[in-house]
């Protein structure tokens, strides 16, 4: 787990900055990263997420949220940037998303700060958007997006009950049986009173049985420093979540005492 809100307390101010241009979040290149003044520089730890969930849930608003771009007013399924059927190498838009037919890839960076540590890490999130309709017309699609993902991020909305109740369905169609990604549930949408169609003891119920929390989102994300306290909860939490599940993996307690590795 990482420190709740660090990245907008006093000693995250000059991370923040990083992340931050004219107080709107930085969009990054492929091969850019937040520049910081060697004294503060720290480790980079990057990962794959495919973000998987019913068609107009919300994936592409979601990713768009988290990165603090602008999030697509209508839904448009998503395609990735047309007309590169090769694949990969070519910046798809304003969006510092890069993609092939069908797959939309967005890198955010997160400066957070692991608890019991005394370092900031500096965290990569590939987000892999996939429109349903193209992952049910190429096929090989889906073996891209979850070949060597991190974790999955099981998106459904609020509003929408068969995209809550498709996701045990999902989570066995996605995962494949030789890896075993860290699972993330979020709920879209929750800006939107009432949310009768997936009620508060559906959520719990689904927390209970898969052991793990669902994470909500809705509502836009604003702009700059405020954009950033918005989604600071999910991020954080996200990032904890990955964290956590590497220092197991190196046979470290979960309560993460070790400091971070170049
Ligand atoms: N009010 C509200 N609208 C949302 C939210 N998430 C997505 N939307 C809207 O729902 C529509 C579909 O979202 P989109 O991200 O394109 O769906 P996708 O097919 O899963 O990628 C868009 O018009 C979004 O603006 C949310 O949390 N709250
Ligand atoms: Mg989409």
């Amino acid at each position: 787990m990482v420190e709740p809100g660090w990245l907008l307390s006093p000693p995250g101010r000059p991370y923040l900055a990083s992340i931050l241009h004219k107080n709107q979040r930085r969009v990054f290149g492929l091969l850019e990263r937040p520049a910081l003044p060697p004294a503060l520089s720290v480790p980079t730890l990057t990962y794959k997420l495919f973000v998987s969930g019913r068609s107009a849930v919300g994936k592409t608003a979601l990713v768009a949220t988290l990165a603090g771009t602008p999030v697509p007013p209508t839904h448009r399924e998503t395609l990735g940037t047309e007309g590169t059927p090769r694949g990969w190498g070519v910046l798809g838009g304003t969006v510092g998303a890069v993609g092939c037919r069908g797959i939309e890839v967005s890198t955010l960076f997160w400066p957070a700060i692991p608890l019991g540590s005394e370092r900031p890490v500096l965290f990569q999130l590939q987000f892999w958007d996939c429109g349903e309709s193209a992952l049910r017309k190429f096929e090989h699609l889906l073996p891209a997006c979850r070949e060597e993902a991190d974790a999955i991020l099981l998106v459904f909305s609020f509003t929408d009950r068969a995209s809550f109740a498709e996701l045990p369905a999902r989570l066995a169609r996605v995962l494949q049986p030789s890896e075993d990604p860290l699972r993330v549930v979020v709920g879209t949408r929750f800006d939107l009173c009432p949310r009768t169609a997936v009620t508060e003891a559906d959520v719990a119920a689904l927390e209970d049985s898969w052991g793990l929390r669902v994470l909500r989102v809705g509502g836009g994300c604003g702009v700059g420093r405020e954009g950033v306290a918005r989604v600071a909860p999910l991020l954080d939490a996200l990032v904890g979540q990955l964290w956590q599940r590497d220092q197991m993996a190196a046979g470290v307690s979960p309560e993460g005492r070790g400091s971070p590795q170049d």
